[in-house]
């Protein structure tokens, strides 16, 4: 092993545990980035990671540390906190992604929501509760030396918590999502700086761009007037570093997963949908910052000005079920799954069908899907980073172009080799679009060659180095 004991916290954990059709316990990897970041970036080293429970099985293990073999040379320790379903519900579905994820991905439309009452206040309450938890249990567990890592949105007030009770500890919390800037964070009114103060409590402070960095220094100068210099924050005497460390793809991780015989059969499968056609694809959660509806509109824009386009694509679109309980994504949701197939009723035909809309988690058939597509569509209103932009170009078989919003963290790195585009702008997508179904061989392999440079950027592991090396320093 290397280096010191990490303690991870977040609200998902590496693996959750579920009972298969046979009545036996299985473990199943959880959904979204973070997961595939921290988890990738773990390799050869000890640590104990602590998650909300999601799932009776995962329930029935609470004080009783799992043993995860996530890794050849890594194995982690999952500790399941403490956290009673409905307390879950207030902090997860309610505080953390009907507000936070709201604030920092711009999805409010201020003349309605959000609507701050008793009801968000006693969600507030929950959020301090469950952060509270993470805090104990991270506290107790980290031995003498250990570095703590808590992750996300979801865990704001960990580290202020944490350095209470234990000032030895050195920590560093990574923030996967954009951080709003200045002008918006007054929306939360007092939270804000509590929240702040919370993440302060950090000796480092992460975020995947220069741009959520700065973001952060700037509410942190503007609410609490804390001094900040190009990558430090000054604030009740505590100085913190804020810094960006863009992650890349866990390569060793993703191309194991790929040669497994399920992506095989997944891939005889996605060769069947696509035909001889040109497959324009799009990997996401069901996930409102993602921008899918106007995706969508995007293409079926395209089938109405290019007739002769019609038969000759097919959009393949697989999104992983997120959030379900939350109404503005089911909500969201219908709409996506209706604005499909209105474009199937409008332009299908007997042999052609526009688009394919699947709705579960099957990572088997996203990497089958990473490998046939022609156009890789990621267009989300904002994103941290998009780990599925950088994952495409790993994998594709086919020079397959990579249509890109400018919002993404990714846009960073991949900006020179994908076509960029302003997320909120159909017409824009709509001419991307084409302009990567129809591109030239020698522009298309020239672009797919920088991709397929760029996009691994700085693997998992190296990532979280950093953040350890900048953290020992601090
Ligand atoms: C957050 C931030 C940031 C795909 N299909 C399935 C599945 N996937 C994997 C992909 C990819 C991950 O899910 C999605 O990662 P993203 O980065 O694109 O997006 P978020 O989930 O929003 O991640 C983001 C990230 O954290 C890391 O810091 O990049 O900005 O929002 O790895 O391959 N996973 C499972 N089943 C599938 O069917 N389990």
């Amino acid at each position: 092993m290397n280096g010191s004991p990490l303690v991870i916290a977040s609200n998902r954990g590496p693996v959750g545990f579920v009972r298969d059709e046979s009545g036996d316990v299985v473990e199943r990897r959880g959904v979204g980035g973070l997961v595939t970041a921290v988890g990738g970036a773990v390799r050869g080293r000890e640590a104990t990671w602590i998650a909300a429970p999601m799932t009776d099985e995962d329930r029935a293990r609470i004080g009783t540390p799992t043993p995860v073999a996530l890794h050849d040379d890594c194995t982690v320790n999952v500790h399941f906190a403490d956290i009673a379903p409905d307390k879950y519900d207030s902090y997860y579905n309610e505080f953390s992604n009907r507000i936070l994820w709201f604030l920092h991905h711009h999805l409010w439309n201020l003349a309605r929501p959000p609507e701050f009452g008793d009801e968000q206040r006693a969600h507030f309450d929950a959020y301090r509760e469950v952060n509270e938890r993470f805090a104990e249990i991270l506290a107790r567990e980290a031995t003498p030396g250990a570095i703590a890592l808590p992750q996300d949105y979801h865990l704001s007030l960990v580290p202020g918590m944490v350095r209470a009770r234990r000032d030895d500890l050195r920590m560093a919390m990574f923030w996967h999502i954009p951080f709003c800037p200045p002008d918006q964070i007054g929306v939360i009114g007092d939270w804000g700086p509590a929240l702040l103060e919370g993440m302060l409590g950090a000796d480092v402070v992460g975020f995947h761009t220069e741009w959520w960095a700065a973001n952060f220094a700037a509410c942190c100068n503007s609410v609490l007037g804390a001094k900040t210099t190009e990558d430090t924050v000054t604030h009740l005497g505590r100085t913190v570093r804020v810094a960006a460390y863009p992650i890349g793809v866990d390569i060793e991780g993703i191309t194991a997963e790929a040669a497994r015989p399920e992506v095989a059969r997944a891939r005889e499968d996605i060769d069947r949908i696509a035909g001889d056609r040109k497959l324009l694809l799009r990997v996401d959660r069901t996930e409102l910052s993602k921008n899918i509806l106007r995706g969508l509109m995007s293409y079926g824009a395209m089938l109405s000005r290019r007739p002769d386009l019609r038969g000759r694509v097919t959009h393949l679109v697989l999104l992983t079920p997120s959030r379900g309980d939350v109404p503005e994504y089911q909500e969201y949701t219908r709409a996506c799954v209706a604005r499909a197939d209105a474009i199937n009723a409008r332009f299908g035909t007997p042999g052609w069908k526009p688009v394919t809309l699947e709705i579960e988690d099957d990572f088997a058939r996203t990497l089958a899907a990473y490998q046939r597509y022609d156009v890789l569509l990621v267009n989300p209103v904002y994103d941290g980073m998009n780990l599925v932009a950088r994952e495409g170009p790993v994998l594709n078989q086919r020079d397959g172009m990579l249509v890109l919003s400018a919002n993404a963290g990714a846009a960073a790195e991949l900006g020179e080799a994908a076509l960029i585009v302003n997320p909120f702008d159909t017409r824009d997508t709509t001419m991307a679009i084409e302009r990567a179904l129809e591109m030239e061989p020698s522009e298309r392999a020239k672009r797919a060659a920088e991709l397929r440079k760029l996009a691994p950027g700085t693997p998992p592991r190296e990532w979280l180095d950093r953040q350890i090396e900048d953290v020992s320093r601090a």
